[in-house]
């Protein structure tokens, strides 16, 4: 069912601060940034490497505000990990399959994710603790946008 790690994704206060930090410590560099106010982020995703089918990232997260999943999370744990996502071939069928293993889903269908994604999350307590993500990465590679580009001069 999985075909890679596609990302961690990491809570963080401040997301400059934090991009600022791993770019500098490990010399990834920023790809896409996106605010997502379905789902109450913020975000930026470093990349790790390219693959078939998608690639591996850093995922940071800033919450838009304390009444969301990653305001929520900063505020009962602190910074830290957030979740894990694995890309799958096709999302939508991975959750169907999941689901009939009796894992909860908190996304009955996928939703929209970084970089033209399709993303559904799984409970954590059904997944040993981790929130987990499945994610199909758009067609083709992601585009570097001049935002990305720009921000990481
Ligand atoms: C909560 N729990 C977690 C957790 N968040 N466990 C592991 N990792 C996390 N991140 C645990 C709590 O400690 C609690 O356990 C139990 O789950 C229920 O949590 P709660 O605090 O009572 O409930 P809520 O309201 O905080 O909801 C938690 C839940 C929610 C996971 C259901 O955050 C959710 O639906 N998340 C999915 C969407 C999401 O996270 N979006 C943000 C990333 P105890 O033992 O205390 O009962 S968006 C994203 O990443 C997109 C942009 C992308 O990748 O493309």
């Amino acid at each position: 069912m999985f075909m890679r790690i596609d990302h961690v994704g990491i809570a963080c206060h401040d997301l400059e601060e934090r991009i600022a930090f791993f770019q500098r410590t490990f010399d990834l560099t920023v790809v896409a940034r996106e605010i997502n106010e379905e789902q109450g982020v913020k975000e930026a995703m470093l990349r790790i490497s390219d693959g078939q089918g998608g690639g591996s990232y850093i995922q940071l997260l800033e919450p838009l505000g304390p009444d969301t999943p990653v305001g929520k999370f900063l505020a009962k744990r602190g910074e830290g990990v957030h979740h894990v996502a694995f890309g799958v071939p096709d999302v939508a069928r991975a959750l169907e399959e999941v689901g009939s293993r009796g894992v909860r889903l908190l996304d009955e269908t996928p939703r929209h994710g970084s970089m033209g994604s399709s993303i559904g999350f799984l409970h954590p307590k059904d997944v040993g603790g981790m929130l987990t993500e499945l994610v199909q990465a758009a067609e083709g590679q992601p585009e570097t946008t001049q935002e990305a580009r720009n921000a990481d001069t």
